[in-house]
């Protein structure tokens, strides 16, 4: 739901809500990222830390599919500021660089990104405002070796890794040999230890929520399409991918930002957050408030975390592939081991949330009025949902005739019935209804919503 992901996403801080069933093991995990201009890399991986400190997730390895030395002391500094300064950092060689990426993609306007600013930023005495203890982004291990020495160390079926960057490194991971941490070549290898990929590429569905076959070329595609050619065809475990429009659909509040984060002086997250506001402001962004951003990276690692959570749903499984211009592609396929993720239907979610909020209401609202307030919020719904014309009828009397047409199913009829009922109750016995009768009122509407659809309209 809209609410859980808003309330989830807008709490990469420390106040990230507790899971109602929390998972019994963390589940591990390895990151692999292209961090250096987009800022979701490192809200995601801000996220990804306060989940390891709720016990959630166990981060084994970061990876960087960027070939910037920034991009690894930059991510070190994000491990060492949330206290978690011993997870290994891997570097890609001979990948896509900054300078690649800008040239393809002029807007970022320069390949001195955040995390070149922020990792080499110094105090006047000479020490680092963002302290990582890798000093130098350069010796960083090669990602493959990394990754092969991480997965190596786990057991069997047990590991998550998600990728919201370039697929450069997973590719090369599928072809590496056996080495000295293992016996098994990378095929072998991810068969044995990886359990699920989360993935942040393609686009599976218009800005409207229909399924398209063909998506529009993506970004982490577009800048090394052999590799991740490689990565969709050969993954021999399952996939799961968030598509552009599901983190195109939801954004993190700007105004949002210096309040998550503004408890410390130097937030790296809050820093990089306001180092890239040039690049992402629009125009109708108001002068001194933060642009609001897209969560695409973040999804991925929400639904790699707390896959039972009901953020998302899934789609049929298929199979996905990308064509030479970058743009990914979806054929449904019975027992195929793809997927990506749909949003739950956005009005219905919207109209829960609203509902949830009533119950604040409950006992500062007379019976009466608070029937109103919850009859406002179907009626509402059911127009926004259904198109319909907004009519000069109060929402009793307009939920009233509706509940008559003949485009309802019997059992939404059923249930409108039992909120106007409901309502009836609550109306001719005024003086007598109490809180307890606007709290049966809620769970009708509620009850309703999430009951289904009118046959049509
Ligand atoms: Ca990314």
């Amino acid at each position: 739901m809209i609410t859980l992901i808003a309330v989830a996403l807008a709490a990469i801080a420390p106040t990230l809500p507790v899971a109602a069933e929390p998972a019994p093991e963390p589940t591990p995990v390895i990151f692999d990222t292209d961090m250096w201009g987009d800022i979701d890399d490192a809200l995601a991986l801000a996220m990804l830390h306060s989940l390891q400190d709720r016990g959630e997730a166990k981060l084994l390895a970061v990876t960087s599919s960027t070939d910037d030395p920034s991009t690894a002391t930059f991510i070190d500094a994000l491990d060492n500021f949330y206290g978690h300064g011993d997870i290994p950092v891997g570097l890609v060689r001979q990948g896509v660089t900054a300078q690649q990426t800008v040239t393809r993609f002029p807007f970022f306007g320069s390949d001195r990104g955040y995390t070149q600013a922020l990792s080499s930023a110094q105090r006047p005495d000479g020490s680092f405002v963002f302290p990582h203890t890798l000093t130098n982004g350069a010796s960083a291990p090669d990602s493959v070796a990394l990754l092969r020495k991480t997965l190596a160390a786990q057991r069997d079926g047990s590991v998550v890794i998600i990728q919201v960057g370039f697929s450069t490194n997973l590719a090369r991971l599928l072809q590496s040999k056996g080495d000295q941490s293992s016996p098994f070549d990378g095929m072998d290898l991810v068969k044995r230890k990886v359990r699920l990929l989360s993935v942040m590429a393609g686009a599976y569905a218009d800005p409207k929520g229909q399924p398209v076959q063909k998506g529009e070329p993506e970004f982490n595609l577009i800048l090394d399409i052999p590799s991740a050619q490689q990565l969709f065809d050969k993954w021999p475990t399952p996939v799961v991918a968030s598509g552009f429009e599901i983190g195109a659909s939801m954004r993190i509040k700007g105004n949002s930002i210096d309040r998550l984060y503004g408890y410390t002086r130097n937030h790296p997250v809050a820093a990089a957050y306001h180092y890239v506001d040039g690049i992402y402001r629009k125009k109708e962004t108001p002068p001194g408030v933060l642009h609001n951003h897209a969560t695409y990276d973040l999804t991925s690692v929400l639904y790699a975390i707390r896959p039972d959570d009901d953020y998302f749903n899934l789609s049929a499984p298929g199979k996905i592939s990308v064509e030479p211009d970058g743009s990914s592609r979806f054929v449904a396929q019975t027992g195929g081991t793809h997927r990506y993720l749909t949003m739950n239907d956005a009005q219905r979610a919207r109209a829960l949330e609203a509902l949830e909020r009533m119950r604040d209401q409950i006992d500062l609202l007379n019976p009466y009025q608070f029937s109103i307030r919850v009859s406002d919020i179907l009626r509402r719904y059911v127009t926004e949902q259904h198109g319909l014309p907004v009519t000069r009828q109060t929402s009793m009397e307009f939920l009233n005739a509706l509940a008559k047409t003949p485009q309802f199913s019997s059992d939404e009829k059923l249930l409108l019935e039992d909120f106007l009922n409901r309502c009836d109750l609550i109306k001719f016995a005024r003086h007598e209804a109490t809180s307890a009768d606007s709290r049966l009122l809620l769970e009708e509407a509620a009850r309703f919503v999430n009951g289904g659809q009118l046959a049509t309209v």
